[in-house]
């Protein structure tokens, strides 16, 4: 199939950097968003979310001319839609006793329903968006064939999620694998031209669902990695182990490799999209639900693991370094490092946090805007999030800094014989020796 002008649903994370990447490779593009401030800022050639590369790449985009700004879709050859798939807040599902959390598709549903009074003959349209198994047949297939056109037939249809690493996405964009599931064969094929278009990695077709579900795989078998390695992290406490030692020892055999304890799992994929299938099958998903409750349970033994370094935790002054859910992102989303802070509140402590690459924070934190001002008073430092510039901190530059020589690492990421030479007392997540 040939496409020379493609609309995309959604300039956000995921719909920005793929609108501008088909500009800059020669398709007429519509950027389509509900949001009258996207939309203000984007036609100024300003971005309102941070991604390296990403200004740069829209700025390119809109001077080929090949890229426009519309609050709702036009005729194209294609359709991409890459609109959030969040969770309700107010509204759970119930399986045996346990709760699990819902998706909310409106954001899905009203993108398509924008589609069907644009959609014609021989187009093509893509979902990107994470989604439960299933959403693309049982959801979109009605929603589009009010149009009196048939799926597979008279238009073609297909899922293809995005895989990319935000901080990355531009370039994992155009060189990560891609899979493309169609309602059809046809209408995979159809979606493999299009990505065509750009992408470099190999390029896999399937159907619908199984494109949905490898999606969900891949995050979940890393949230499940995560979980058990923080239950190793606990164990570890309980038996007098350190469990970075015993976890590495244990990955040198040639097939294992058990990913890093630390004070919980955030961010909008990984600690998101397991619950997409438990929501689907809830008699069926025990071992990824309880997977779930372990990371959402684990910023409480972050807690317990200050209060066993620091004792009561009322009135004392803690600083916090990082607020972020990973390393060397300014991403707040679902963060577990802001959970614990909130925690150590509850219990009365006075928390100032330096989270460097954002310095607003978030509401109900107090945030600091140097290390100085977060460590100078402080009565306990917690490493939360292991940015590299906290990583290289030594010994003689928090010394300097702090009149406290206790310390909290949740990350292994300070060296316990340097610090502990250097006078500190060290307390790290997961060891059961200090
Ligand atoms: N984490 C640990 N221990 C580890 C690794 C991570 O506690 O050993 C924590 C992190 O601190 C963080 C969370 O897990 O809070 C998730 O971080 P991440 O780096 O594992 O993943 P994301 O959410 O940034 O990106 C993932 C990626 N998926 C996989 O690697 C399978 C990415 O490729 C996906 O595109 C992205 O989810 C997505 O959009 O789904």
């Amino acid at each position: 199939m040939k496409f020379n002008k493609i609309c995309v649903l959604g300039l956000g994370y995921i719909g920005l950097p793929t609108a501008s990447t088909f500009a800059t490779h020669g398709l007429r593009v519509v950027g389509v968003d509900v949001n009258p401030l996207v939309l203000a800022t984007l036609r100024k050639g300003e971005i309102h979310i941070h991604e390296p590369g990403l200004h740069a790449a829209l700025e390119a985009a809109l001077k080929t001319g090949n890229l426009t700004i519309n609050e709702s879709p036009v005729e194209a050859d294609a359709f991409i839609i890459a609109v959030p798939t969040p969770f309700y807040n107010d509204k759970f599902g119930e399986h045996k006793d346990q709760k699990y959390k819902l998706a909310d598709m409106r954001a899905v549903t009203s993108a398509t329903q924008a589609i069907v009074p644009v959609l014609r003959k021989g187009n093509l349209v893509v979902l990107e968006s994470t989604s439960p198994p299933r959403t693309t047949i049982d959801l979109l297939i009605p929603i589009l064939e009010k149009s009196g056109l048939k799926a597979g037939v008279d238009f073609q249809l297909a899922y293809s999620p995005e895989r990319v690493l935000p901080g990355q996405i531009l370039r994992e964009l155009i060189e990560n694998a891609r899979v493309i599931g169609g309602v059809t064969s046809e209408s995979a094929e159809a979606g493999r031209d299009l990505y065509a278009i750009f992408v470099k990695g190999q390029i896999v077709i399937t159907d619908a669902t199984t494109a949905e579900m490898v999606k969900l795989m891949e995050n979940t078998y890393r949230d499940i990695n995560i979980a058990i390695a923080n239950e190793f992290s606990r164990l570890a406490e309980r038996f007098g182990v350190d469990a970075w030692e015993a976890i590495k020892i244990a990955s040198l055999h040639p097939r294992v490799k058990i990913l890093n304890p630390g004070p919980g799992v955030g961010g909008h994929c990984i600690s998101v999209d397991p619950w997409f299938l438990v929501e689907s099958a809830p008699d069926l998903s025990t071992l990824i639900s309880a997977a779930r409750r372990v990371n959402d349970s684990q910023p409480h033994f972050a807690l317990e693991l200050v209060r066993k370094a620091i004792g009561d935790l009322h009135g004392r002054k803690i600083a916090a370094l990082g607020l972020a859910f990973k390393p060397d992102v300014d991403d707040l989303r679902e963060s577990p490092a802001a959970e614990v802070v909130h925690l150590l509140q509850e219990e009365g402590a006075i928390v100032k946090a330096f989270e460097p690459f954002r310095l607003e924070g978030l509401p109900g934190i107090t945030c600091v805007n140097t290390l100085e001002e977060a460590v100078r008073d402080a009565d306990c430092i917690v490493l939360l999030v292991h940015h590299a510039q906290f990583v290289a901190l030594s010994p003689k530059d928090l010394a300097k800094k702090s009149p406290t020589r206790l310390l909290v690492d949740m990350r292994n990421a300070w060296n316990p014989a340097q610090w502990q030479a250097a006078g500190f007392k060290l307390f790290r997540l997961g060891v059961g020796k200090n």
